[in-house]
């Protein structure tokens, strides 16, 4: 029976980088989810009878709202729902599983890379048919769905079994439990050179993968150790755990500290890497040496055509806007083009789509090709193995191949969190209010070339973006770049992005922190951060 429930508009925040993310009490409120839900349905047209793709990376509250997804969905006439086996779809799997099936849409729950548990994050995310986070046409019309919201529709009825594989039905609608990994290794075992892979575990390669207790654990120990032949325990803390174990699912060199050190070690493996809460992110580290992202996306796109799926070459790459010049340096060499994006996945989707670019990537440590339309961690992963299969050399020899080729795009982000809202809001405003005037001005030997507040013209639909990242420019070639993230849960993360381009290879393999030290005090005095926020250093440098 459909119930149809009397509800007031909510606080209809607007979905921001990544859907809506929010403190697990938050979604716990009474009609909580079901507003949301309700507010994504309603933006929707013409999905009567088709299918929905319902998963999540496994955190705390993750099966509560997938009750809640399926007897809606029922309520509001899709004709099935296919859910991952314990309510568990890593994003790019979910992704992957929507464009396979040709589903109508999915829901994701996850909110990545924030802790989770009873008082961590949680989020939801509505991802279209072509397999991406919904473009901010949709995103702006739920967001307006969720201020004038009155009623939502729900099936009455149990709680539908999850963790059997196989086919129910929902009040006329058809609920699929599906094993969340299958369509996601047959389409990596499609892209990847495996016997080439699986040859260098034989040769004795050695790899540690750490899926920090969150949603990659099965689809590693599958591909990597079930298919692949790495050693037993090449994957650690391999079991979706509803709190992480405590841990911070984020992928960097903060958050994957014992990675790190394993790597940095006397007798390390010869690969070391990571993904995040819901399995988008990745994270490299060779023996001895770090990758950062921005650098995996330039040394990825110029060695891809190396992996089967790719070996016709890319069509083109795309990054957003704050991740390093690194990958345009390739593109210029491949006589293709590089598109800037806003920061965010959905951006990506158009350009994928269209056959502009073929591979993506952010600073954030996301990296993903046409595949999905998602940024997939493990795809990254697998990548990485199939060039150093196919090249027979080590990560830090590719890197500093690299550099000596292309050059060396010295980079680091520093990101100020749960800053005071409205002042990171100020320092953002007053700060946008004196581009016009910077350029010109000297700050010790740094003079500013050029200085906006970027904007995104979408090459395919014409769509305009605006107020995505304050740029400064300076006559050298470095950039500071400022922004405000779009995924925290509390108070504001100002995120200060900073570059310097190297070409000379006698300085390619420096410490960043020490390269970029005048850049780095300047981007703390330009705006003067310590006195807007009280923070005299950043929280988090990556
Ligand atoms: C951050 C990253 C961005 C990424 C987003 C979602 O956004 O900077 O590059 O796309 O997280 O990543 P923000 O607005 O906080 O800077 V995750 O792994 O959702 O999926
Ligand atoms: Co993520």
């Amino acid at each position: 029976m459909i119930r149809t429930v009397a509800t007031t508009p909510f606080d209809g925040q607007k979905p921001g980088t990544s859907g809506l993310r929010k403190k697990v009490p938050v979604f716990q409120q009474p009609h909580y989810v079901e507003n949301f839900v309700q507010s994504v349905f309603s933006s929707l047209e013409g999905y009567e009878g088709k299918t929905l793709v319902v998963g999540g990376d496994g955190r705390f509250y993750n099966r509560e709202a997938i009750q809640v997804v399926l007897k809606m969905a029922a309520a509001a006439g899709f004709g099935r729902v296919m859910v991952g086996k314990g309510g568990i779809l890593s994003t790019p799997a979910a992704s992957c599983v929507i464009r396979k099936h040709k589903a109508f849409g999915g829901i994701i729950l996850s909110a990545s890379h924030n802790p989770g548990g009873p008082h961590g994050d949680f989020g939801i995310k509505y991802n279209i048919g072509a397999g991406g986070p919904a473009p901010e046409k949709i995103t702006d019309a739920i967001f307006a769905a969720t201020k004038t919201i009155h009623e939502y529709r729900i099936v009455e009825a149990a709680d539908v079994d999850i963790d059997t594989l196989g086919t129910t039905t929902l009040a006329g609608m058809t609920v699929e439990v599906i094993d969340p990994v299958a369509d996601y290794a047959e389409l990596m075992a499609q892209l990847f050179d495996f016997g080439a892979i699986a040859k260098l575990f034989t040769g004795g390669f050695t790899m540690r993968f750490d899926a920090m207790s969150a949603v990659t654990g099965p689809y590693a120990k599958a591909i990597l150790e079930g298919t692949l032949g790495a050693a037993p325990g090449t994957v650690v803390h391999g079991e979706p755990l509803p709190d992480f174990g405590g841990h911070h699912p984020d992928p960097n060199l903060v958050h994957a500290k014992d990675l790190y050190d394993l790597m940095m070690a006397e007798g390390a493996p010869d690969l070391g890497a990571a993904s995040d809460g819901d399995g988008d992110r990745n994270l490299i580290i060779g023996r001895g040496r770090f990758v950062t992202p921005s650098d995996s996306l330039a040394m990825i796109a110029a060695n891809m055509h190396l992996a089967p799926g790719y070996k016709a070459g890319i069509a083109g790459i795309a990054r957003s806007m704050p991740t390093s010049g690194a990958a345009d340096r390739v593109a210029e060499k491949l006589c293709i083009k590089c598109y800037e994006t806003p920061t965010g996945w959905k951006f990506f989707g158009n350009l994928l789509d269209a056959g502009f670019a073929t591979v993506c990537g952010e600073e954030s440590a996301g990296t993903g090709s046409n595949h999905v339309r998602e940024k997939d961690g493990l795809w990254a992963v697998l990548m990485w193995l199939n060039i150093i299969a196919v090249r027979g050399e080590s990560v830090a020899d590719i890197v500093r191949g690299h550099w000596a080729t292309y050059g060396r795009n010295y980079y680091t982000r520093h990101d100020y969190e749960e800053v005071d809202a409205s002042a990171a809001d100020a320092l953002v405003a007053d700060l946008r209010a004196r581009l016009a005037e910077l350029p010109g001005q000297s700050f010790g030997g740094l003079t500013v070339e050029r200085a906006d507040d970027f904007a995104y013209h979408d090459p395919v639909d014409g769509s305009v973006t605006t107020s995505q990242g304050l740029r400064i420019f300076f006559s050298n070639g470095s950039r500071i770049v400022y922004r405000l993230s779009g995924t925290g849960t509390a108070g504001a993360t100002l995120r200060v992005y900073i570059e310097q381009f190297e070409g000379d290879s006698s300085r390619q393999d420096l410490d960043p922190q020490s390269v970029l030290a005048d850049l780095i005090a300047l981007s703390r005095t330009l705006p003067d951060i310590p006195g807007r926020t009280g923070r005299s250093a950043p929280d988090v440098i990556t």
